[in-house]
């Protein structure tokens, strides 16, 4: 390294700090190498915080009634308690797997909650995820799930051989119509390949049980994929011999097999601003499987048409915006971090952005003349492939860029 390109560094960390200062809610920054501009903070305050309390999040569950609407005695019936939750881990009767055992409630032998406590003595992993439903652009929430591998669960049938697959399902009202299943290759299950935490039999969200609305007592949470793979009220595991997926959202015209793309959204841009006057905006980006380098914004004239041969903008004159760094405060309690999957043992994130999981962006768009505008973002990834690809299709996950509307007024 010359002399010179470390004094730039050193520059650069300067003013990293100097933003973290005048942030103030901001914690010391990897991604922020240049002082946010005061006119940000007022926007930036008003961001949510970083982990979503449980009771926060978006809910899509499916049933009729849906399951945690059920009243208490009808959910100790049938198991949907901590005290009476059973789980079946069996052979797929129609690809049938070699198990030493199965575990059935039949036989007495099912896993109890007790016994799931007991392999998270042992076993227990904590990691952030965020939860986005592949047919909503919006993520639902973000959090730090806790749970036992699901692979220690498979281990307990003794397999011996002839398994491909897992798939599994939650409780759906005793009908078969109702049924929510998911699937995954057993190797996905067996290893965590490509730096990702476990699929774990989750059971704690933020530090607190699952409740009855997100899943509990038990759910499956899948880091990398969307949220279908994630089913809830888990009562059957099964080890299968057969070759393909049988998801549920197989069957209604959706990419099983695509994780989470990249992309970001704005959460704060005003909707009317005076001339040559400074735009603030915020935003969010859910940072996928293929990683976050950037986020970039855009706004142009609303009457300027763009040449349909460029769908996907790369052309305009994007702009970056300021991923904004880890913040001070989680919104969590900081023991629940520390050591968890991707953080150290003093709570702070390995990398940022942290992958399956979100960042918040700001950018302050320089001062326009009168008129209407439009306003757009989009993501650039690990790789470098702007949003919408290297995946652009609808049924792998929404990943469309985001525009909106601006009126500058003279
Ligand atoms: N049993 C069951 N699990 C389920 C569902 C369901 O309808 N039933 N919906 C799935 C879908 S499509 C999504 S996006 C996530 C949403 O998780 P959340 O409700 O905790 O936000 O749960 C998944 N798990
Ligand atoms: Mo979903």
């Amino acid at each position: 390294m010359n002399a010179h390109t470390h004094a730039d560094l050193s520059r650069r960390f300067f003013l990293r700090c100097a933003a973290a200062v005048a942030g103030g809610a901001l914690a010391e920054s990897a991604s922020a190498a240049e002082p946010l501009p005061k006119e940000l903070d007022a926007a930036i305050a008003k961001l949510e915080s970083y982990f979503t309390p449980q009771d926060k999040f978006q809910d899509v569950s499916r049933g009729r009634p849906v399951p945690h609407t059920l009243p208490l005695d009808k959910r100790k019936e049938v198991g949907l308690t901590p005290e009476t939750w059973k789980l079946d881990i069996l052979s797929d009767p129609e690809h049938p797997a070699k198990l030493g055992k199965q575990l059935t409630a039949k036989d007495g032998t099912a896993l109890d909650f007790a016994a799931l406590m007991k392999l998270a003595e042992k076993h227990a992993v904590r990691f952030a995820k965020i939860m986005t439903c592949l047919n909503l652009n919006c993520p639902l929430g973000t959090g730090v799930w806790e749970g036992v591998p699901l692979r220690e669960l498979l281990w307990l049938t003794q397999p011996k051989g002839d398994v491909r697959r897992v798939f599994f399902y939650g409780y759906h009202n005793d009908d078969p119509k109702q049924m929510f299943r998911s699937s995954l290759p057993v190797g996905r299950v067996l290893e965590d390949y490509d730096g990702l935490p476990p699929v774990i039999a989750c059971y704690k969200l933020n530090g607190e049980l699952l409740t009855q609305k997100r899943g509990g007592p038990v759910r499956v949470l899948v880091p990398e994929h969307y949220g279908f793979k994630s089913v809830k009220w888990l009562t059957h595991l099964f080890l299968s011999n057969g070759p393909a997926a049988n998801d549920t959202y197989a069957t209604q015209n959706n990419d099983v097999d695509s994780p989470m793309k990249t992309f970001c959204e704005h959460k704060y841009s005003p909707a009317k601003v005076k001339a040559g006057v400074a735009v603030p905006l915020t935003g969010y980006a859910q940072a996928g499987i293929g990683g976050l380098s950037k986020v970039q914004v855009w706004a142009t004239p609303a009457e300027k048409e763009w040449p349909k041969d460029d769908p996907y903008f790369t052309k305009a004159p994007w702009t970056d915006a300021t991923i904004l760094p880890p913040p001070a405060d989680w919104g969590v309690k900081p023991e629940l971090l520390k050591g968890a999957f991707g953080f150290d043992g003093a709570g702070k994130p390995k990398a940022w952005p942290m992958r399956l999981a979100k960042a918040y962006w700001a950018a302050l768009l320089p001062g326009l003349p009168a008129g209407a505008y439009v306003v757009r973002c989009r993501t650039i990834d690990a790789a470098g492939h702007a949003q919408p690809m290297p995946r652009p299709f609808r049924k792998g996950g929404c990943c469309e860029i985001e525009s909106w509307e601006l009126t500058v007024e003279a």
